[in-house]
This record gives structure tokens, C-alpha cells and sequence, in this order.
């Protein structure tokens, strides 16, 4: 009887909370869930793959409510706010099942609902609620993300910070000339726009090349610099952090000044309101991380992916006194951290990926003192582009992916073409997750190389039922992801 009578008292308050805090929502509940990660970490490519799957009654065993059965059906709705661009769902399908081409990249925020019509698994909320889900989903540059915590900094703090990150040996040889130019600067000297333009260039050309393939590193602020969109030329991304810069007031009509000016400029112009409007917004979040990218470029890149998102996590969940906390309107409750493009690998090391992440997602919580929200891991592919083989070397049988590789991808010299069909051995990742952090290097799996290989596959080609159904994208763990995600809201 005890335990049939917390049962009840579980879904009644369930059912109260649901009449008082979303009076409104009881018909139509909506969750927003936020979408992020650095750029082409595959963000456009999750939602594009998660709508899909939806809509179309993909293969999600982990997702209780589809597997089930409860879910009558989801589909597109206009979305809630009219000035965000909608994200151009059907576009980035047509891309990547009719043309088998990844969708491009996106540079600015944007939107879409899917609204999922269920039937609750118990009769108490059967009465209660509408059967209705109404998901937002918010995609947005990872960048723009990194810069909330400039919210709490003075331009003296963010000069200091970003001198000491440039002068870390991943950056050291890519910030070079950008720390040579600031040092034959004196920040008192009067203020002028053409010395303030050749620093803020150098200080962007020195973020760029942090970004390019082969090092892999995550952003620092500010995120602009990078996809500066309309904003490109204005005095707000005018600006650069200086060499020591006094933390007493500047002299009136001096560079640093100057500097200074436009930096609050960019914090009250740019990334509040951005906050304001959208990340406070937020029920739910997913970062996506490329680790593969980052495993390939060795332990300096992993140890940068986990700066960032120690950085990200510290933003979603401020403490109490937190200069940030006021600006919260909803409390995020649940955030994954994924790693996409799981694909690469074969299926026996997608635990260890998971453990990869898990290990660099624990620290990061750990470091950003980070209480109050479930975080958990998965390692995913939101679209699966390999299928997986053995082939047989000598006495070895060696587990292989087969995919296409893209146009021009490389390998062991060869170069493909786009369009052959190729089995690679893409190697296993190393069976203890604190090997691939080691900045040391005298843990370092592969010492003449990276310890996986790594080549860009093409989307895969959808399969086909007798009667002419295309099926829907495949995946690797998206189910679980959903389930941590939106499982809650339908059960
Ligand atoms: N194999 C595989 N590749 C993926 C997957 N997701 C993303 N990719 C690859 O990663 C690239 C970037 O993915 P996007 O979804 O465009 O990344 P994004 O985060 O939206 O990037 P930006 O819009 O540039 O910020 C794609 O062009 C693919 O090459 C996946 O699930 N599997
Ligand atoms: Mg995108």
C-alpha cells in the first residue's frame, strides 16, 4: 500500500505543478531545448537527424516512448518567436538524403518546434495532461556561447587572460604576432583608430588559425571575432585585449581607453541581449563536441576542448551570487554533453569514447563547480555514414568501417574520390581514458601519430523497403540521447 501511495502523491504533485507553473502550457507544454557546440560539431546535422527520426518513426529502441509505442505523431509547427530565422530543416534533409552532401554551415541562431502528440504511460496523467509535447529546438554557434563569462569580467581581466592563454604552448607559435605587435604598444599612448584596427585584425587572424583542422582548438572569446555577422567593422569588434593594462581608470583619449570602451560596448550590445533573449531561456541543453577532431590532434587539443566546456557548463548554471544568476528566467535542468561521429569508429570503442567524454565532462563539472543539474554523456553518431566489416589480414581478422569517403579525403597517400565505397581500419582508442589527456605525452598511445585514423565520410545512402519507403536517417545512441533529453516530458 506505502508504496502505491507515493506513486500517488509523485503524480499528483506532478499533476500540481503542472496546473500552477504552466497554467498556460497544460495544453500545450513546451520544452526548449537548446542546441550548441563549437562550429562543425555537427549541430545542424543532430537536429536535422533527430526531426527526421521523429517524423518519420525511426528505429529508437532507446527511446522509451517511441519504442513503446505512445507516440501518435510528430510534427513541424510554426515556431513561438517571429524574428529568429527558422532553422531550414527541409533543406538540410534534401542535402543529405537526396544529394548525400552534409548540409553547410550555419553562422547565426535559429529555430524550430516540433510538436509530438503521446500518449501518457499513466492513466493519472493521461487525465491530466494534453498528450502534447511542444519541443523548441534553438540552434547557436558555440562561440557566441563562450562569451557569457566576459559578462563578469573588466577589460584588465580579459587582457590578462587572454595574454596568458596566447602564451600557452598550443597557441604560443599561432599568437606570435599578434603578442609581438601589443608589446610594442603602449596602451596610455593617444587613442587611434588605425592602431586600434591592425591589433584587432591580428588578434582575430591569431583566433582564426587556433580553429583551422590540424590544431583543433576550441574558441576563446570574444565568439564575434570569428562570425562577426552584420557586426563586421563596427567599433564593438574594434577592439583587442592589451598588454598590461593598469587596472586604475585610463587616461580620457587614451588607446586603452579606447579599448576599453568598445569592449563594454561589445558585452552590453552583443552578449547581453543574446542571453537575455535566448539562453535564459533554456529547459534543456546538448553540447556537442567534436572529441574525435580533438583525439587526432593529441592531449593539448583535449585538454582546450575540456577548457571550453568547463567554460560552457560554468555559463548554464550560475550559483547563487552568480553576477549571471539574475539573468536566468528558467533553470536547465538536464545537459548532455555529446560527442558526435561515433561512425569512425567501430562499434568496440564507442564505450571508450563514452568514457573519454564522461572523464573530460567530470572534470569540467568539477572545475566550473557546477551543482544542481543532471549532466550525463553519450558518445553518438547522428548520422551513421559506415556500416561495419572485418577484413582479413595474414592470420588477423581486423574490424573495419566501410563508408565513401568524400571527394579529396586522404589516407596512406591514396586520395578518393567521393564515390567508391573503401574499408578503412580506423584503430582503436587507447583502453584508458586518462592516456589521451596526458599532456606529457609520455603516455601518448602512438607517439608517431595519432592513435586513430580519421577520414570524412559521405552521408550514407538510405535503404529502401519493397514498397519504395526510404527509411529514416540512421544513427548510432541518438534514441539514448532523446530518451535523456525529452523522456521525462513523455512518460
Ligand atoms: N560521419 C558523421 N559525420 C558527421 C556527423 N555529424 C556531423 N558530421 C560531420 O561534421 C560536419 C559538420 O556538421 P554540422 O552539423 O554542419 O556542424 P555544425 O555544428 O552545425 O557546424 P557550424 O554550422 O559550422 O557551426 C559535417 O559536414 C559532417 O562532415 C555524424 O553524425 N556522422
Ligand atoms: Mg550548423
Amino acid at each position: 500500500m506505502a508504496s502505491s501511495l507515493t506513486t500517488f502523491s509523485d503524480e499528483a504533485k506532478i499533476a500540481l505543478d503542472t496546473f500552477s507553473g504552466r497554467a498556460a502550457g497544460l495544453f500545450s507544454p513546451s520544452l526548449r531545448l537548446g542546441v550548441t557546440g563549437l562550429s562543425r560539431a555537427g549541430k545542424t546535422v543532430f537536429i536535422s537527424a533527430l526531426v527526421h527520426n521523429l517524423i518519420h518513426g525511426g528505429r529508437l529502441p532507446l527511446f522509451e516512448a517511441q519504442k513503446s509505442g505512445r507516440i501518435a505523431r510528430a510534427f513541424l509547427e510554426e515556431q513561438p518567436d517571429d524574428a529568429v530565422p527558422r532553422f531550414q530543416y527541409e533543406d538540410h534533409i534534401a542535402a543529405l538524403v537526396n544529394d548525400r552532401i552534409w548540409p553547410e554551415s550555419t553562422r547565426a541562431i535559429s529555430e524550430l518546434r516540433l510538436t509530438i502528440e503521446f500518449e501518457s504511460a499513466s492513466g493519472w496523467n493521461r487525465l491530466f495532461s494534453a498528450g502534447k509535447l511542444s519541443l523548441d529546438i534553438v540552434d547557436y554557434p558555440g562561440e557566441w556561447l563562450l562569451d557569457l563569462p566576459l559578462l563578469g569580467k573588466s577589460f584588465a581581466d580579459f587582457s590578462r587572460e587572454a595574454m596568458e592563454m596566447a602564451a600557452l604552448p598550443v597557441r604560443a607559435d599561432l599568437s606570435e604576432g599578434w603578442r609581438a605587435l601589443a608589446a610594442t604598444i603602449d596602451p596610455n599612448a593617444d587613442a587611434d583608430e588605425m592602431t586600434a584596427r591592425r591589433l584587432a585584425e591580428s588578434f582575430a587572424a591569431y583566433l582564426k588559425a587556433c580553429k583551422l583542422d590540424e590544431r583543433a582548438l576550441s574558441t576563446l572569446p570574444p565568439g564575434r571575432f570569428l562570425m562577426p555577422g552584420d557586426l563586421e567593422g563596427s567599433p564593438a569588434l574594434t577592439f583587442s585585449p592589451l598588454l598590461a593594462p593598469g587596472d586604475r581608470r585610463p587616461r580620457s583619449g587614451s588607446l586603452q581607453a579606447m579599448m576599453e570602451r568598445r569592449y563594454e560596448a561589445y558585452k552590453t550590445h552583443v552578449v547581453k541581449p543574446f542571453f537575455r533573449e535566448h539562453i535564459t531561456r533554456l529547459d534543456r541543453q546538448i553540447v556537442l563536441i567534436d572529441a574525435m577532431q580533438a583525439l587526432n590532434a593529441g592531449p593539448g587539443a583535449m585538454a582546450d576542448l575540456e577548457r571550453a566546456v568547463t567554460e560552457i557548463l560554468s555559463c548554464f548554471r550560475p550559483g547563487r551570487g552568480n553576477f549571471l544568476t539574475d539573468l536566468f528566467s528558467r533553470r536547465i535542468d538536464r545537459i548532455l554533453v555529446a560527442a558526435t561521429k561515433a561512425d569512425h569508429l567501430h562499434h568496440e570503442s564507442h564505450d571508450r569514447l563514452q568514457a573519454i567524454v564522461r572523464r573530460l565532462a567530470d572534470r569540467a563539472v568539477t572545475r566550473a563547480n557546477f551543482t544542481g543539474a543532471d549532466v550525463d554523456v553519450v558518445a553518438m553518431a547522428a548520422v551513421r555514414a559506415t556500416r561495419e566489416g572485418t577484413v582479413k589480414q595474414g592470420r588477423e581478422t581486423l574490424p573495419v568501417i566501410i563508408g565513401t569517403p568524400l571527394k579529396d579525403e586522404r589516407i596512406n597517400g591514396d586520395t578518393f574520390d567521393g564515390k567508391a565505397e573503401t574499408a578503412i581500419f580506423p584503430g582503436d582508442l587507447p583502453e584508458k581514458a586518462d592516456a589521451v589527456f596526458d599532456v606529457s605525452g609520455s603516455q601518448q598511445p602512438d607517439a608517431d601519430g595519432p592513435a586513430i585514423r580519421f577520414v570524412r565520410f559521405r552521408p550514407p545512402k538510405l535503404e529502401r523497403t519493397a514498397e519504395g519507403v526510404t527509411l529514416s536517417l540512421p544513427h548510432i545512441r541518438l534514441d539514448r540521447a532523446l530518451q535523456f533529453l525529452i523522456g521525462d516530458h513523455l512518460a
